[in-house]
């Protein structure tokens, strides 16, 4: 299993996503601190939307084999900047979450595509959809050979 870190701003669905990933109860926990014992490493949003903190992510992505950029379908406007991952020495996931929000997926799919996003993948990690896709894709040997991207 490849080790996924994810980062997104507050409320993206980071922690919902982790929970879904590991099967476990979906139950709200606001993100204190960032967990990188297992091979999922959820960081709190505060380390996306702050500068002085941005520095962490870049560092904890070191621990990492797979970055998952998540942007929740509903939000207003991108935080990343365009192709940010060209900055980056690993594989980079786009997840886009809350699938079903009535803002549709396809705004937050251009964003995450001029990120440099390849690979997409669309959840809604409360119901569950779509996270198995991810699961597989980690586990992969060779995730850069996954084609998988949205339909
Ligand atoms: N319907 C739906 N709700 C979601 C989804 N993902 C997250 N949520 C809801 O969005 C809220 C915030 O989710 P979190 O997982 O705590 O967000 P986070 O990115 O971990 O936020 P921080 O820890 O503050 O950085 C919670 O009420 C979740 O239930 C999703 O895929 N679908
Ligand atoms: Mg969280």
């Amino acid at each position: 299993m490849k080790k996924l870190i994810l980062i997104g701003r507050v409320g993206a669905g980071k922690t919902t996503l982790t929970q879904a990933l590991k099967h476990e109860k979906i139950d709200y926990r606001k993100t204190q601190y960032i967990g990188h014992e297992s091979w999922l490493i959820d960081t709190p949003g505060e380390y996306l939307e702050n500068a002085c903190l941005a520095s962490a992510i870049a560092l904890y992505s070191y621990e990492a084999d797979v970055i998952g950029i998540l942007m929740a379908a509903d939000e207003p406007y991108s935080l990343y900047p365009p192709n940010c991952t060209g900055h980056v020495n690993r594989e980079v996931i786009g997840i886009i979450t809350k699938m079903h929000s009535e803002c549709g997926t396809e705004r937050a799919e251009r964003w995450l595509r001029l990120t440099g996003c390849k690979t997409i993948f669309c959840v809604d990690s409360v119901t569950g959809e779509g996270v198995q896709n991810i699961i597989d894709y980690l586990s992969e040997s060779d995730t850069k050979q996954h084609k998988t991207t949205k339909t």
